[in-house]
């Protein structure tokens, strides 16, 4: 979104966040809609709720101060109440009211929408508690996106293959020199409460490399042993790869000398120049040491994403401030796996950096902290309550996050080891001396 934010990109962005919701849940039937295909996921029916909910509570009551649609029905759909393995159990809208109750609500919010004063109070300045439902639909999104990968049973969801790459691209990492950048915004008008504010932050010198690490990078560490040699995880990661009996990507396996992926239902050998997704973050971490590297910083993630040495200011997107489109980053679903690494050498950053924006979300050796100048907006449960949790920070976004929920300065946040969501990564490594 530029500075000035119209009610008809409002509209558009709300219109395409439920055209998505709507796929993901209208291409399987109501006993797959209200089952629990993984215990670390909610039903599709639950998500499909909570999406109308959030959108009600926030827009129909908060910003339009209307009357509620369905106020018995909060306490069911509110995520803090409710941990995902109990909510199968709750007398939940069934898939036809539950459609019916986001149609109601879309409806009254289309009428909020048109009484609305960007100029107003905060919560509605350049459309914001519009960009954040239409944000928060698109995390659900995404959420059942991965709930379908889990699901065992046919694919139900099409899409073109992600662009190949015919060359294999090298190893190859770039410098970034010492100097400070500024990370986080004040003036993204739909940045969510954690990306705000912008403060400088300075950073020795540093090399990340150019693409995320690919499959055949990782089948690499897997066959020189990487998954039984302690020496190369961190002690807390190698009692999770012993515990969870980790010994590939979740949805590998191997046959002989293949590797098979299970993607969407549907079984192809794991191409090697894709990205690698579906790691935690402690395999990520084992495999950086293998390399004789390390994960990057989000600080270092950031300024290799946004910073442009030359004019002395953080861009909005590596490859400058204009919106995302499919040149330059593979979002939004539009393809059901990562692209091959350099299939978007538009999308580069100014220092060269490519597929920062899109494709898999990038585990960071950061934890989840506010910035300086943080506070809560427009409620705590968003971002303030996971602050010094158990959370490794992931960047950039993956093939199945929407451009509107995805920007340099976005911010998300998962268990370390957690690996149903679309989660790669790529390496980073200090250099000495002056650069
Ligand atoms: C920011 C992606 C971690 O999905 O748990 C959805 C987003 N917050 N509903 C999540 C969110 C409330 C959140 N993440
Ligand atoms: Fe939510």
């Amino acid at each position: 979104m530029s500075a000035e934010v119209t009610k008809e990109a409002v509209e558009t962005v709300l219109d395409r966040a439920r055209a998505r919701s709507l796929l993901l849940t209208d291409c399987v039937d109501d006993t797959e809609l209200i089952a629990q295909h993984s215990p670390l996921m909610s039903p599709l029916v639950w998500d499909l709720a909570h999406i109308g909910n959030q959108e009600e509570l926030w827009l129909v009551r908060d910003v339009g101060g209307r009357e509620p649609v369905r106020r018995d029905i909060d306490d069911m759909y509110d995520a803090f109440k409710h941990s995902r393995p109990t909510r199968p159990e709750l007398p939940l809208l069934d898939p036809a009211e539950s459609r019916q109750y986001i149609r109601t609500v879309r409806g009254k919010v289309l009428d909020v929408l048109a009484d609305s004063n960007f100029d107003g109070k905060p919560l509605e300045r350049s459309g914001f508690a519009f960009g954040m439902i239409a944000q928060h639909e698109q995390q659900h999104a995404e959420s059942m996106l991965a709930t379908h990968q889990l699901r065992s049973g046919p694919a139900a969801l099409v899409a073109t293959p992600a662009p190949a790459v015919r060359r294999k691209p090298l190893h190859d990492e770039v410098v970034v020199p010492a100097g400070p950048f500024v990370m986080g915004t004040d003036d993204e008008p739909w940045a969510l409460d954690n990306e705000r504010t912008a403060h400088q932050v300075y950073l020795g010198p540093y090399a990340i490399d150019r693409f995320p690490v690919t499959n055949g990078e990782f089948i690499e560490f897997i066959d020189d042993g990487g998954y039984s040699r302690p020496e190369l995880w961190s002690r807390v990661g190698w009692r999770h790869r012993i515990d969870a009996k980790l010994t590939a990507p979740l949805f590998w396996e191997r046959d002989g000398s293949t590797w098979w992926q299970r993607s969407f239902g549907t079984d192809k050998p794991v191409a090697t120049r894709r990205p690698v997704v579906h790691v935690s973050y402690f395999e990520a971490e084992a495999y950086a040491t293998w390399a004789g590297k390390r994960l990057p910083t989000e600080a270092e993630w950031e300024k290799a994403a946004r910073w442009d040495p030359e004019s002395g200011r953080s861009r909005r997107f590596p490859w400058g401030d204009d919106a995302p489109d499919e040149t330059r980053a593979n979002l939004g679903q539009r393809h059901l796996s990562p692209a091959d690494a350099g299939a978007y050498p538009d999308g580069a950053s100014a220092y060269g950096v490519q597929q920062l924006i899109g494709d898999v979300w990038e585990w960071t050796s950061s934890g989840f902290h506010p910035y300086p100048g943080f506070h809560a907006f427009p409620y705590r449960e968003y971002s303030e309550v996971f602050f010094g949790g158990d959370y490794k920070m992931l960047r950039g976004g993956s093939f199945g996050t929407d451009s509107v929920a995805c920007r340099g300065t976005f911010r998300n946040w998962d268990h370390p080891i957690r690996r149903q969501i679309f989660s790669g990564f790529r390496c980073a490594r200090t250099l000495s001396g002056h650069v």
